[in-house]
């Protein structure tokens, strides 16, 4: 994989990148049964991974990282993001809404980013914990642009305890006309994607 990073002074962010999707995944990450997700072959522990806990209890990765029920995480490896990419399915407007915030109860330090086709359209950093921080827009999108989800490393430059969750939100905004709300569901269209910058 090919990465770079180009943090300006105003905090606006480039990669350039290809793009590596991992499909090896697992239902028990870390031996924990219920937290599933998927794994890059970068580490023996599978870092930059993406997890989820399937489960209706938190899942504690000892000794700070808890997994609220549900919840999608990200987790970058040093320089290497963590990516979750979404495809849209057709040409159109799509409001997405999207919140990140830190897993680990001693508090994380991250850099977080929605970019449209490699484009940011939203920097911004989660220090500490939970300390939530969102995006909402409305896109004009054309089938097959991507959405870029990414976790960085932050501003302390070490990925120590910077699981980071993403809860977001693809909804296609209907034609003049059209009845209803046609929902996107991410899940389904979830693909992986990890960057490292220089
Ligand atoms: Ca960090």
């Amino acid at each position: 994989m090919k990465n770079s990073h180009v943090p300006s002074p105003a905090h606006r962010i480039t990669f350039i990148s290809t793009f590596t999707l991992d499909t090896s995944n697992s239902t028990a990450a870390y031996g924990l049964t219920g937290l599933g997700g998927w794994f890059s072959g970068l580490t023996t522990d599978g870092n930059p991974d993406v997890l989820r806990n399937n489960t209706a209890s938190p899942i504690l990765l000892p000794p700070f990282t808890n997994f609220q029920p549900g919840q999608l995480t990200l987790n970058m490896f040093q320089t290497t993001y963590s990516v979750i990419r979404w495809t849209a399915p057709s040409t159109g407007q799509f409001s997405i809404v999207a919140t990140f915030s830190a897993v680990s109860t001693i508090g994380g330090s991250t850099d977080v980013h929605v970019q449209r086709n490699g484009v940011s359209v939203f920097d911004s950093s989660v220090l500490g914990f939970p300390s939530p921080t969102s995006y909402s827009g409305t896109l004009n999108l054309v089938s097959g642009d991507h959405i870029d989800f990414a976790v960085g490393f932050g501003s302390n430059g070490n990925d120590h305890e910077d699981t980071t969750a993403l809860a977001a939100t693809i909804v296609a905004v209907p034609e003049p006309g059209t009845l209803g709300l046609v929902s996107v569901a991410l899940g389904c269209l979830l693909s992986l994607r990890f960057l490292k910058r220089n």
